[in-house]
């Protein structure tokens, strides 16, 4: 059911089950394929460009951003002061090696665990973190759980910074945030702006929408379906034509094939936890159309 092995110089969990199929690198506890035996294409994109070195961050899958989502200095002052100036942007949870806990396999759907502890990495404060991932011919469902393990209140942010593919960007959708208010953080003082319609992508696209809606991806050959708790905030990505270029990890054109649809707590919505407290943010993925390839 489940084998490690290695990719380049970072192990992965490979799940192959007669409904779905699954690969977890423990750098990150990045999920970066999942395909059902009804869907065999991976329904996440991964840049072929990526080239898994240790340390390095992965483009594609679902990278967890934790404790912070996004540049640091654009975090809310509670989060600024929760942690020390130095963080990265997304935060170390995606570069960092997460222990495998568990991995149980049950008739129709297999959950796999794993976590991560700052105090262990050295890091401050004392928040710990486990990711429940549960996989099934229906889909996938991921639960991300923080504890604060320390003796003051934290506020942390945090994205699954989820790519999902498509055969073209061009004539991809997505529907559920209509009129619903987002922060465009392409624009100087990243104005808060108000969605008409459906979101299409005719140019770069960086938008933080303040809802965690259910919402639904329309591609020219299906349709997902994304079902949260726990999420005010959905970040929307696609770094279009110029930025692509200049990103590690990804190719000029890959763009074309890509969207980032992020379950979040980001800015307004980031969580502040009082000593042993713990939030889970969860996100559950299914196919609810598809339509053969033409
Ligand atoms: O989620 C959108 C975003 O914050 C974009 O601004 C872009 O930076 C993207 O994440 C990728 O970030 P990364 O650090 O993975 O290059």
């Amino acid at each position: 059911m489940h084998t490690i092995t290695r990719i380049n110089e970072l192990d992965a969990i490979v799940i192959e089950h007669q409904d779905f199929t699954a690969r977890i690198l423990l750098q990150g506890a990045q999920l970066t394929e999942f395909t059902t035996t009804q869907h065999p294409e991976n329904w996440l994109f991964v840049s072929p460009a990526n080239t898994y070195e240790t340390g390095k961050a992965i483009r594609g899958g679902i990278p967890i951003c934790w404790p912070v989502f996004g540049a640091f200095d654009k975090n809310p002052e509670p989060v600024k002061s929760s942690f020390p100036k130095t963080l990265e942007q997304h935060g170390y949870a995606r570069h960092a090696i997460w222990t495998l806990e568990s991995v149980k396999p049950e008739k129709d759907h297999i959950s796999i665990a794993l976590s991560l502890d700052a105090a262990q990495l050295k890091q401050s404060p004392k928040l710990a973190v486990q990711v429940l991932f549960t996989l099934s011919e229906k889909g996938f469902d991921i639960a991300l759980s923080t504890t604060n393990n320390d003796t003051a209140p934290i506020t942390f942010s945090q994205a699954l910074h989820t790519y999902f593919a498509t055969s073209d960007i061009h004539q991809t959708s997505i529907t559920g945030f209509s009129d619903c208010d987002y922060v465009d953080a392409l624009t100087p003082h990243w104005e808060t702006k108000n969605q008409h319609g459906d979101i299409t992508f005719t140019e770069e696209t960086d938008r933080i929408y303040k809802t965690g809606s259910n919402c639904a991806i329309h591609t020219p050959n299906k349709d997902f379906e994304l079902r949260t708790s726990n999420s005010n905030s959905t970040v929307v990505w696609n770094p279009w034509i110029e930025k692509s270029k200049h990103l590690s990890q990804f190719n000029d054109d890959d763009y074309l094939n890509m969207l980032c649809v992020e379950t979040a707590n980001a800015l307004d919505d980031s969580i502040t936890l009082l000593p042993k407290q713990t939030h889970t943010l969860k996100l559950q993925t299914r196919i609810i159309k598809y339509r053969q390839k033409q």
